[in-house]
């Protein structure tokens, strides 16, 4: 069903950046080990008491979803395999803007684009964890805020289609703050570490969304040394530019970590999980104006992590 294609394909476009092109044999060799999650940072997480979702990402579908909740602040545990073909998935949550039915929204993402269509720009993406095929995990976790409306879940990689969802009630307005040790802010374009540091283990992140435009952060381990204007050089070459400084080799890239497109204005936390070294942050989501990724327009930050003491 073209449909089902095509909107489940909105996700992978926009993840698409020139990372998805590389050849999954290439991200197979950047693979690190396989991490074990400190029960005891998570557990400051589910000591919360925050409602919780869990949702387990098949070939074909998303299963899990309840029809409906209630609004609120939701400890979300995906599980799932990422194939050969995957390069990452989470759960798209996309609140149908107003105006719009389920059926608007299945035929405008039907329609030929080259880019996200333009609904996904107004649109509410509450954001949230990922599975990278690249790390060998098979679940994640995050906290994502879901307020009320009409929604859909679909899952950031093809082969996911959108179920829909209603949430009720208002937000409860004592929303607790869940525990971090680092902050990324995102924005027009920008993808800066605004508070704590990322450590050697496993880390709670909090990733705020202070611009306009979706945004998303993968987190990809780099060769040590390598600096602002190297990444510069890389993405200029995978624009077909001509690079001022020495690029990096595509395969030097190891991913580490990504999150799935958040809206601007949204706020969400996640783990991950990193080993000491060198690492360069990007976001890939297609400008609005020029279909750029986002990374090719600056979005993309250098940062150390220390071995842990
Ligand atoms: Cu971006």
């Amino acid at each position: 069903m073209n449909t089902r294609t095509r909107v489940t394909a909105i996700p992978a476009l926009l993840a698409a950046g020139a990372f998805a092109a590389l050849p999954s044999m290439l991200r197979g060799a950047a693979a690190h080990g396989q991490a074990t999650p400190e029960a005891a940072s998570v557990a400051a997480w589910a000591d919360l008491g925050l409602p919780e979702l869990e949702l387990t990402f098949t070939v074909e579908a998303v299963e899990g979803m309840p029809e409906s909740i209630e609004a609120g602040r939701y400890l979300v545990t995906i599980h799932g395999e990422p194939t050969d073909e995957d390069y990452a998935f989470g759960p798209m949550f996309l609140q149908i803007p107003e105006g719009m039915t389920f059926d608007d929204l299945m035929a405008q993402a039907s329609e030929d684009s080259d880019g996200p269509p333009a609904f996904y720009y107004e649109s509410l993406v509450a954001g949230g964890p990922s599975i990278l095929a690249s790390t060998g995990e098979t679940s994640a976790v995050g906290i994502v805020d879901l307020p009320s409306g009409e929604w859909i879940v679909a899952g950031s990689s093809l082969s996911h289609p959108p179920i829909p969802f209603t949430v009720t009630d208002e937000m409860p307005d004592d929303l607790p703050e869940p525990a971090s040790n680092a902050t990324f802010t995102l924005g027009e374009m920008v993808i800066a570490l605004t508070e704590g540091e990322l450590v050697a283990g496993e880390n709670l992140v909090k990733v705020e969304n202070a611009g306009v435009q979706p945004h998303f952060v993968e987190v990809s381990k780099v060769p040590d040394g390598t600096t602002l204007e190297n990444i510069e050089a890389t993405i200029a070459g995978f624009m077909g530019g001509t690079p001022e400084a020495e690029p990096i080799a595509e395969t030097d890239f190891a991913g580490f970590a990504t999150t799935v497109d958040q809206a601007g204005g949204t706020t969400i936390w996640v783990t991950m999980d990193l080993e000491a070294g060198t690492y360069a942050a990007l976001c890939f989501f297609p400008d609005r104006e020029t279909g750029m990724p986002h990374a090719a327009m600056g979005m993309y930050t250098v940062f150390t992590v220390e071995a842990a003491g």
